[in-house]
């Protein structure tokens, strides 16, 4: 829409880094005076999606929920980031059928599983590979890799910094910010 407000639809699995970098991303926006909000686990699994699992149904209407209040965000003039895993490709393409052409903005965060489970802070992998978690995304559950994402974050290579700076260099080009 030409004057900013947009989703930065970030996808990727479990310590991928999605949730440090829109956090990032973020902050680097409200520093250019651009209202900007933050959806994660923190404010929607807690509260408005706490009913819901890890199903993969419960998974779909998680991320059906969420396209729907990043809509709200993005029609109240806000550039919305999102941090979650939203495993299925059916699923972030429904989302997107949500926007304009141009306003939702799919960034892959591309970690190795390998290398996700290597970090694994809340020591989550280690407890699906032991089978106490039993549909863990990328252990026992899919994750089905964005096809034709806005932006690609190779954050097992980059700094939080670089990558920031790559996801306001795709903002910037396309005038957005
Ligand atoms: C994946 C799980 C699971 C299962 C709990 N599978 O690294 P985290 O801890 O902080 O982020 C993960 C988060 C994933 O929730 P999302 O809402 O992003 O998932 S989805 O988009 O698929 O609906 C992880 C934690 O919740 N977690 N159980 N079984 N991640």
């Amino acid at each position: 829409n030409g004057h900013g407000s947009s989703v930065l639809w970030f996808t990727g699995l479990s310590g991928s880094g999605k949730s440090t970098i829109a956090n990032a991303v973020s902050n680097e926006l409200h520093r250019q005076g651009i209202n900007e909000y933050v959806l994660d686990g923190d404010n929607i699994r807690h509260g408005l999606n706490r009913d819901l699992g890890f199903s993969d149904q419960d998974r779909t209407e998680n991320i059906r929920r969420i396209g729907e209040v990043a809509k709200l965000f993005v029609d109240s003039g806000t550039v919305v980031t999102t941090a979650f895993i939203s495993p299925f490709r059916s699923d972030r393409d429904q989302v997107r059928d949500l926007f304009e052409g141009g306003e939702f903005i799919e960034v892959f965060v591309d970690c190795p599983l390998e290398e996700c489970e290597r970090r694994d802070p809340k020591q989550l992998y280690a407890k699906a590979r032991r089978g106490e978690i039993k549909e863990f995304t990328g252990i026992n559950s899919p994750y089905e890799t964005p096809e034709r994402p806005e932006i690609t974050i190779h954050s097992d290579l980059l700094t939080v910094k670089d990558a920031v700076e790559q996801i306001l260099k795709y903002l910037q080009e396309k005038n957005m910010i």
